[in-house]
């Protein structure tokens, strides 16, 4: 319940109360209990909320039943996380991403002429690229989403194309991946001195940027910023996403950024590790990065990182990254040596 305020606010969405039902079974109408229902739509009235957001995931009619017994606007954890992808999209091919993520999760749950649709659609919860588009019927939801898949590809080919360029000049590339707020843009930024979005924000970037870095040593490498991993991501999201995270599969050296601040780091670590083994990505050698050690106590810190196998870091912080830069040269020139082994 605290990521999904932390989503909340995210989405620029005020959080005024949170409930839980502990039931032994969800009803499958309306998930919750019957009573418990009409209590919240007292509470939100009280409170003057103008949504209701569920941490689970609702099916269509589920989400129909809930705002006709609410007569409040119902959205679901994926349909938050997906507000907010659209709010960040930046470039041409993260639009189209989300787009095609949210025209996949509307599909099933357009219906003609229903009070709890016209809810469902516009402002939060169905903003962005898609906005206009989600009140178009079916039919021309699926021509939409074969347009958008159209594009998508013509647009993840010229990357590819571009990249092809890039690697003609045979640079390692070391990705930075890891949760939500791990602290991974600020990390490229300090070891780039370069100035991408950092924020306190859930999914504060959504378009992977890419720099170059030199190490002490001469090495050149491009480092690499991706989007943040979140617990159950959206399927469709994971889906439409696919390819960008697939550039992964090129990277020589992962550097996993953790939040050792966050209460939830271990879920999280485990989170994200569910993800890259999802996407084949389990085999590239992984430096852990403990980060925000400014945040922790310093024994407790030391205790973690040789428990994790971790390097700490703050990465807001220049002086604390020599020992991360120095193992990360380490690992690229090792990868190299192999790789000349191999060509002898
Ligand atoms: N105290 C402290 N804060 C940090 C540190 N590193 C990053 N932060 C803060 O953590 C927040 C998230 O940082 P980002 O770099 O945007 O995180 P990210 O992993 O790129 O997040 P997404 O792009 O949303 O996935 C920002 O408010 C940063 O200023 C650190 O070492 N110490
Ligand atoms: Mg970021």
């Amino acid at each position: 319940m605290d990521e999904l305020k932390e989503l909340a606010l995210s989405g620029g969405i005020e959080v005024l109360e949170s409930i839980i039902q502990h039931r032994s079974k969800a009803d499958p109408r309306l998930l919750m209990g019957h009573g418990k229902l009409e209590d919240l739509s007292l509470l939100a009235l009280q409170k003057g909320a103008s949504i209701i957001i569920f941490d689970q995931e609702l099916n269509p009619s589920q989400i129909r039943s809930i705002t006709d017994q609410t007569d409040i606007k119902v959205i679901d954890r994926t349909q938050l996380i997906l507000d907010i992808f659209a709010q960040r999209a930046i470039t041409k091919e993260g639009k189209l991403q989300v787009e095609l993520a949210q025209l996949k999760y509307m599909l099933p749950r357009l219906v003609t002429k229903n009070t709890a649709m016209s809810r469902l659609t516009g402002g939060i919860g169905g903003r962005g690229p898609g906005e206009t588009k989600l009140e178009l019927n079916r039919r021309l939801v699926r021509r939409r989403i074969g347009q958008v898949e159209k594009d998508l590809e013509s647009v993840i080919l010229h990357r590819q194309q571009q990249r092809a360029k890039r690697s003609k000049k045979n640079l390692p590339v070391i990705s930075i991946i890891g949760y939500t707020n791990a602290g991974k843009s600020t990390l490229l930024n300090t070891l780039t001195k370069s100035s991408v979005l950092t924020e306190k924000r859930l999914f504060a970037t959504l378009d992977p940027s890419s720099r170059r870095l030199k190490f002490p040593k001469d090495t050149e490498v491009i480092i690499t910023d991706t989007v943040g991993f979140i617990k159950n991501i959206p399927k469709d999201l994971l889906v439409a996403f696919r390819a960008t995270l697939e550039e992964l599969n090129n990277a020589d050296l992962l550097l996993h950024v953790v939040d050792m601040s966050n209460p939830r780091f271990e879920d999280q670590i485990e989170s994200v590790e569910k993800i890259l083994s999802d996407l084949n990505l389990n085999n590239i050698p992984t430096i852990k990065v403990f980060n925000k050690q400014d945040l922790v106590d310093k024994e407790i810190s030391q205790r973690l990182c040789r428990f994790f196998d971790a390097t700490p870091v703050s990465a807001n912080d220049e002086s604390t990254l020599f020992g991360l830069i120095e193992k990360m040269e380490q690992s690229i020139l090792s990868v190299s040596v192999q790789d000349a082994e191999l060509i002898f």
